[in-house]
């Protein structure tokens, strides 16, 4: 990735994120100075804890403020955050969900995608990269009642890993939609398989997992929100079955339920998965 992608990423998502409107969980902001003392004060007792037990240094101190003041300039917080502290704010929020498994969202949602209906093929490039791919299924209620009018909102990288809107390559739009489903909850979205994402390795999130040993990348996924009127939207991600990265995503996002087989549909080098999604009451 360029510098120009690094900085083309951060601050789209940083965008997003100031907005505050890419959090699909959202429900009031941590006001309470007891419960701001409860949890700021532990995490900054964490950070003390380390200091101490790691006998940091002035000139450690000094870097992490260099950093910090980095991930600001490049617009990688939502990156960072994503990455890094995500995962552990869905296994909580899912601890009292029903309906079908989520993980994270990860920054690079777009809102205001095109609109399709079921059956839909992303927008793509005359000569997009990649395998052919088929996501279907039906959108069902707790009670197994298909859920008419459903949508799923579905982006992800190309054949090389880039996502439209944040990386120079793909066209704006490319491989994002927002599919509405037939009377019968179903959808059938044609696209292309994703690629194993690095993460942007030129800013300060990358620069500081390559100096930590830690692995930059993720397995292939789509980032999928599932949504109908009257229930509480699933934002979740597929991955693959195979992939080299499963057991070691640098966002913890993956799951075992989440892992698709896809098949051979005959035509062609196309492969397709069926997955259905369940809502609950939101
Ligand atoms: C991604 O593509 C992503 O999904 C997450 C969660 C973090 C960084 C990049
Ligand atoms: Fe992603």
């Amino acid at each position: 990735m360029t510098t120009t992608d690094a900085g083309l990423a951060g601050s789209h998502a940083t965008e997003s994120a100031r907005q505050g409107s890419s959090n699909q969980r959202a429900s009031g902001a941590a006001a309470d100075p007891e419960r701001v003392s409860a949890v700021v004060g532990a995490a900054l007792e964490g950070i003390r804890s380390a200091i101490r037990e790691h006998r940091v240094t002035y000139s450690e101190f000094d870097a992490f403020k260099r950093w910090l003041i980095d991930v600001s300039d490049t617009g990688e917080w939502p990156l960072f955050l994503d990455v890094y502290l995500e995962y552990e704010v869905e296994r909580v929020a899912a601890e009292d969900q029903a309906g079908s498994t989520g993980t994270i969202l990860g920054p690079f949602w777009l809102d205001d995608q095109v609109r399709l209906q079921s059956p839909a093929t992303l927008p793509m490039r005359d000569d997009e990269p990649g395998t052919p791919f088929v996501l279907a299924g039906q959108v069902r209620s707790t009670d197994g009642e298909p859920l008419a009018g459903a949508t799923v909102d579905i982006w992800h990288t190309d054949d090389e890993g880039w996502y439209s809107g944040f990386a120079e390559k793909p066209p704006a739009g490319n491989l994002r939609g927002v599919v509405t489903c037939d009377d019968d909850g179903r959808f059938e979205i044609h696209t292309r398989k994703p690629a194993p994402y690095t993460i942007p390795l030129d800013g300060p999130t990358g620069k500081l997992t390559e100096t930590a040993g830690w692995s930059p990348w993720r397995p292939a996924h789509l980032h999928l929100l599932v949504s109908a009127p009257g229930r509480r939207t699933v934002t979740t991600q597929l991955f693959f079955t195979g992939d080299e990265y499963l057991d070691s995503d640098v966002a913890s996002a993956t799951k075992p339920e989440l892992i698709l087989d896809p098949r051979p549909t005959g035509n062609g080098a196309e492969i397709r998965s069926d997955y259905d999604f369940v809502l609950e009451t939101g």
